[in-house]
């Protein structure tokens, strides 16, 4: 009864709490950047949160960071007053021996900030777990999966239908999911350890090699949410963020069953995407599928819709022709170190292959 009281008037004092330091948050991003539409610019902001999950860990945020604030200034006051209310040595004592033992006063003070803290730590840990608790599951269950693996360094995505194995397929670094829905999203490594993070919905989940981890993610308004690998997994771990575009239902559907098509046959009569199909097939398609060809490699992202992409390796570059024939061109130019090699192709050919690529939507 009294928990429960004190939770309501938590909870009230969080939202007021968290609104200003909202403001105040986008208003100093805003300064940064000298732009009021900060959130728009800063896409790893992660106060501002945008489904149920976000929403609660935000909250907690704030709140741990009320009371750290509190608990800091407490501690402060306290030791000025100890220090300040300690008996003062007469001048004539100077000189003589100090008593080796001297009344407790101002240690009463030191006590009671002790037990202050002690409670506000308590509060911070149930509040916690009680947190964690609650992000564990969504409110409903999951209508699909989308296996998640971290590669160095992009994320493959295999969506799966529970009903029907045969409505899943692959792609890679931009997730579509459907707005108002909550998406499981399970998690593996291909290699080393990554974190999958998309800090507008959700805190970050570890990607481990040899495990299998579980997260959700919810987004309760249409957008594109980015995320980022947040765990250091070798030179190009900073390039290695994602997309989230949550779609409104029906969007989402359709997106789901295009993917679906295997990629479009390409006219008998065009000499130019026919010589680019065979190149691709031939120098790509170890590494790279595209389903309907074939190419049939898994080295790389699945290329069968890669024109429904907006961006190129993991979000490095936009998908544009003029960065996709410098991509193609030279992978370890624009993102060094990464596991593309440079394919020494000639003019012809990348021209070719680059046309082929551009059919891929
Ligand atoms: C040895 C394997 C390998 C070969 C061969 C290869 N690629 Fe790749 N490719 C990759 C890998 C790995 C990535 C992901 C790089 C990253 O983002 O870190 C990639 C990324 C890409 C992407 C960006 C995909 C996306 O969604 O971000 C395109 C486009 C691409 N490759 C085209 C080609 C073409 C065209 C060829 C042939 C000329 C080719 N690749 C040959 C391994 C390969
Ligand atoms: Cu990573």
């Amino acid at each position: 009864m009294t928990l429960s009281i004190a939770k309501s008037i938590m909870a009230k004092a969080i939202s007021g709490w968290r609104q200003v330091g909202q403001r105040a948050g986008l208003a100093v991003a805003g300064l940064a950047l000298g732009t009021h539409a900060a959130s728009a610019q800063t896409p790893m902001y992660y106060l501002e949160t945008f489904g149920p999950k976000g929403e609660i860990t935000a909250s907690l945020t704030w709140g741990l960071l009320a009371i750290s604030v509190f608990v800091v200034v407490l501690m402060s006051v306290l030791v000025l007053v100890a220090i300040f209310r300690a008996k003062r040595l007469e001048p004539a004592e100077l000189g003589s021996k100090l008593p080796v033992s001297h009344p407790g006063g101002g240690h009463r003070w030191i006590y009671l900030g002790l037990a202050l803290t002690t409670a506000a730590l308590i509060v911070m840990v149930v509040w916690t777990m009680e947190v964690l608790a609650e992000i564990d599951e969504p409110a409903v269950e999951p209508a699909f999966t989308i296996e998640v693996t971290g590669e160095q360094w992009w994320w493959e995505a295999r969506y799966v239908d529970p009903d029907d194995p045969s409505r899943t397929f692959v792609t890679a670094n931009e997730l579509h999911i459907p707005v108002g829905e909550p998406v499981r999203i399970r998690l593996a490594s291909a290699d080393v350890i990554h974190s999958f993070w998309v800090p507008a919905l959700a805190g970050k989940t570890d990607v481990i090699p040899g495990q299998i981890n579980e997260t959700w993610l919810q987004a309760d308004r249409k957008g594109v949410y980015r995320g980022q690998c947040a765990e250091y997994c070798g030179v190009q771990h900073a390039h290695m963020a994602m997309r989230v575009f949550a779609d409104p239902a029906e969007e989402f559907r359709s997106w789901w069953e295009h993917q679906l098509e295997p990629a479009d046959t390409i006219p008998e009569d065009d000499e130019l995407l026919r010589v680019g199909q065979e190149q691709f097939v031939l120098k790509c398609g170890a590494c790279h599928a595209v389903r309907g060809t074939l190419a049939g490699g898994e080295a790389g992202p699945d290329l069968t819709h890669f024109m429904d992409r907006t961006t190129i390796a993991a979000v490095t570059l936009p998908n544009t022709p003029g960065h996709l024939s410098g991509w193609i061109a030279d992978p370890q130019h624009q993102k060094p170190g990464n596991k593309m090699p440079n394919l020494d192709l000639s003019g012809p050919e990348l021209n070719a292959i680059r046309h082929y690529l551009e059919t891929l939507d």
